[in-house]
């Protein structure tokens, strides 16, 4: 009996552990079959033949993304209030003003805090601007010490000290490497950065904290996640930078890095006053196709994430297949606005082919609309960008965003910027 029962127990102890064991596949040869939906045919299946059509297709496409993958972001407005809380006027060496700005929104007797560092060329001129999330605290982009440590939740990090989801002094300026910001402001940009946490906090509370809590609609599973909260902040900051004079809203980029390069494409295709996209290593959710299985997977990113999608997500759980939609058609959502997407050769997980392939898949779209779309069919060398309207590079390394990648955004930028201009 007694052996009965620890043989029932060993297999399925064994039966659980297998069923949690992911093994990515990283192997070409093994991509399953599929078939891209075509952004230019219509759901009924007629074709989209000109510029109008395509803006009711782009409806189609985006309401497919809102149900199924990102959640649909409450209608209702919130009132945004700001007040300065610091200033440096001599940052970057004197070459730039270096302010935070505490902006509150407010819906009702509900509000959230958003503290956003905004750094700005000292040209006297209206300057284009990149807008990004940060990951760890506006006090970790810089060794600035006027900046304030972030007070809100943050992921515990033992190795780095942080244990009791707080951050601190000793975390000023531990990602200044993702944020070349002397660069950035030397070449006439300037930078807009918001804690993510202050947003959403990323962890999966039932939707009770963040943006969320600010609307109190009984929640569905086309409810928005956090990634459609991230880039729901992203629109609130937008508001208020609309209202500072140095900035150039006609040239405001929304950028972002891995969920928050999923972040920056679902802004700029939520809200077109952003110019222009940039999105690095997003893969999954991001800009990889999803129908490749390749690297991190549907089921994967819905079991390790589980608050980042709409719940509808997860229909597609291991049924790639049946998804409506594919991440190259997210980045129709943006054309005819300039997109650039960067991957690392060394980050299969994100899968830096599939990346590619989803650029080459949105280029008709483009066309389309008078645009030259993504040039070429073949995967560019190492630290050879591509770029048309949709620019994109690989890299040698890992997962991260340094100053070669910035580079290569700015470049692209400098091309869109002055081509409006002429
Ligand atoms: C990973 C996740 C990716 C990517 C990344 C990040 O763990 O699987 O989709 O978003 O995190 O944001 O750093």
């Amino acid at each position: 009996m007694r052996l009965i029962f620890l043989t029932a127990f060993f297999l399925f102890f064994s039966a659980t552990l297998f069923a949690q064991a992911f093994v990515p596949n990283y192997d070409e040869s093994k991509i399953p079959p599929y078939i891209l939906p075509d952004p230019l045919v219509f759901n009924s299946g007629l074709p989209v033949k000109n510029k109008t059509e395509w803006e009711k297709r782009r409806t189609e496409i985006f309401n497919l993304f809102e149900k199924e993958v990102y959640g649909i972001a409450p209608a209702g407005k919130v009132h945004l209030t700001s007040v300065v809380v610091s200033k440096n006027e001599n940052a970057c060496n004197g070459q730039a003003v270096r302010t935070e700005v505490l902006l509150t929104l407010q819906k009702d007797d509900r509000k959230i805090d958003l503290s956003l560092l905004l750094f700005l060329p000292k040209s006297g001129k209206k300057v284009p601007l990149f807008l990004a999330c940060n990951f760890n605290g506006n006090h970790t982009v810089s060794t600035d010490p006027g900046i304030s440590v972030t007070t809100s939740w943050v992921r515990n990090n033992p190795q780095v000290g942080i244990t009791s989801n707080k951050s601190d002094e000793s975390r000023r300026g531990s990602d200044s490497s993702s944020w070349p910001i002397a660069e950035i402001i030397a070449r006439g940009y300037g930078v807009a950065t918001v804690y993510y946490g202050d947003i959403d906090p990323d962890f999966d509370d039932g939707f009770h904290n963040g943006v969320h809590q600010l609307f109190t609609g009984i929640r569905d599973s086309s409810s928005w996640g956090s990634i459609a909260g991230w880039a729901w902040g992203l629109s609130r900051v937008m508001d208020y930078l609309e209202k500072v004079k140095e900035v150039d809203t006609k040239e405001v980029i929304v950028l972002g890095h891995s969920r928050l390069g999923k972040t920056a494409l679902w802004a700029g295709a939520t809200d077109k006053r952003f110019a222009m996209v940039v999105s690095n290593e997003s893969g999954c959710g991001g800009a990889a196709l999803s129908k490749r299985i390749y690297g991190e997977t549907v089921e994967r990113i819905n079991t390790s994430y589980p608050h980042w999608f709409c719940t509808n997500f997860r229909k597609y759980n291991n049924k790639e297949e049946d998804l409506p939609v594919d991440q190259h058609e997210l980045l129709t959502l943006i054309a005819p606005r300039p997109l650039y997407v960067s991957v690392a050769e060394e980050d299969l997980w994100c899968d830096p082919k599939g990346t590619f392939l989803s650029c080459v898949a949105a280029s008709p779209v483009y066309q389309l609309l008078g645009k030259k779309g993504f040039p070429g069919k073949d995967m560019p060398d190492l630290q050879q960008p591509v770029l048309g309207t949709i620019g994109y590079h690989i890299r040698p390394g890992k997962h991260a965003i340094n100053l070669y990648d910035w580079s290569c955004f700015m470049n692209f930028a400098d091309l869109n910027f002055q081509k409006r201009k002429n």
